[in-house]
């Protein structure tokens, strides 16, 4: 059935309040208006970002919204203007956009496009208004992108065309999990050859970080984690070592220095979310030269204070939003780079799930069974 240019019904998890299970509805997607996209989403991953937005831990998301911002899918209709997008072509919904035109797209070191709605959560597309209807009731947009539904509808600068042959169950990590824990690694830090690192929280971000860090020529990875489960995987994609802090009397960051005959590491990426653990990737680098990536997003309130002998000692604090990547031109570079298993990201994937059990997906991450859990349609 030809549907271009029609109102489509389809399938979507609404999340109409936080704290509350997704629910399963039919929803109404507006046809795309000029520069937007309509996508039909084929895998999408459940990353802990959304269930920050669920447990309140962002607390600017206008509700009811569509989370979900790690999928991928095929261009079903393009809006007027659209010139780089066409029906068929395999794409990945960007939630950091490209618009190449403002200052911090024309900034060679800069991803973060003044487009990007990660701060404010507008929740709405540039018009002011979204594409999702359901119960006759406006739904918001997360993160540019939604993809808990069957169709979505995203600006034409936050979508990027990638390889026709790549396979999306996979992939879909791409749009999120993957890039960010790996560019953390390889762009933020710029992970060398013989290096030590350490990679606090070995979820879907973390074990990306780990993968970097092998791909950048490390040569001890120690792996922390409160979840002893998560050590198998973590050594299987390029851990050393892996230790729980709570096999120990000591602090990490001592730990971590009686591991290195008191040097400390060279990189440490925080992939948790937690001040406390920020805070303790940074006492953990080496004088001198250190360097500590925080990538976990920590609740809205939260405050780090520290001892400025930290930095002015040479440690440097950091941090990146989707790996630091220029996302429409990286994304399909990551793909291609996935293509010619320049690094494999499948073992990220431990459950493939249909999408109406979407809320065992949300469990399995909260209990930590799970690294990531694929929604297929
Ligand atoms: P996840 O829940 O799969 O992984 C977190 C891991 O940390 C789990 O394995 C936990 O067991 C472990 N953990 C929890 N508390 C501790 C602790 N005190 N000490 C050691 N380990 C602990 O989440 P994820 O990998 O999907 O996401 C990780 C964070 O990254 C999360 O805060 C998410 O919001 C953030 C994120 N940031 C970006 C970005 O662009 N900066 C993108 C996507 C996700
Ligand atoms: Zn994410
Ligand atoms: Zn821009």
């Amino acid at each position: 059935m030809e549907t271009s240019g029609k109102v489509i019904k389809c399938k979507a998890a609404v999340a109409w309040e936080a704290g509350k299970p997704l629910s399963i509805e039919e929803v109404e997607v507006a046809p795309p208006k000029a520069h937007e996209v309509r996508i039909k989403v084929l895998a999408t991953g459940i990353c802990r970002s959304d269930d920050h937005v669920l447990s309140g831990c962002i607390s600017t998301v206008h509700f009811p919204v569509i989370l979900g911002h790690e999928a991928a899918g095929v261009v079903e209709s393009v809006g007027e203007g659209v010139t780089d997008l066409k029906p068929g072509d395999k794409v990945i919904p960007l939630f950091v956009p490209q618009c190449g035109e403002c200052t911090s797209c024309q900034h060679p070191r800069n991803n973060l496009c003044v487009k990007n709605d990660l701060g404010k959560h507008r929740g709405l597309m540039a018009d002011g208004t979204t594409r999702f209807t359901c119960r006759g009731q406006q739904i918001h947009n997360f993160l540019n992108t939604s993809t808990f539904t069957e169709y979505t509808v995203v600006e034409e600068i936050a979508v990027a065309k990638i390889d026709d042959a790549a396979p999306v169950h996979k992939i879909c990590l791409i749009g999120c999990g993957f890039s960010t824990g790996y560019g953390a690694a390889v762009n933020t830090a710029k992970v060398e050859p013989g290096s030590t690192c350490a990679v606090f929280g070995l979820g879907g971000i973390g074990l990306s970080a780990l993968i970097g860090c092998k791909v950048g020529g490390a040569t001890r990875i120690i792996g922390i984690d409160i979840n002893k489960d998560k050590f198998a995987k973590a050594k299987e994609l390029g851990a050393t070592e892996c230790i729980s802090p709570q096999d120990y009397k000591k602090a990490i960051p001592e730990v971590l220095l009686a591991m290195t005959d008191g040097i400390g590491v060279d990189y440490a990426f925080e992939c948790i979310g937690h001040v406390d653990t920020m805070m303790a990737a940074l006492q953990s680098c080496r004088v001198g030269c250190g360097t500590c990536v925080v990538v976990g997003v920590s609740p809205a309130a939260d405050q780090i204070s520290f001892n400025p002998k930290l930095i002015v000692t040479g440690r440097t604090l950091t941090g990146s939003v989707f790996g630091g990547w220029k996302s429409k031109d990286c994304v399909p570079r990551l793909v291609s780079d996935y293509m010619a298993k320049k690094f494999n990201l499948d073992g990220l994937v431990t459950h493939t799930l249909p999408f109406d059990k979407i809320n065992e997906g949300f469990e399995l991450l909260r209990t930590g069974k799970s690294i990531r859990s694929i929604l297929v349609f």
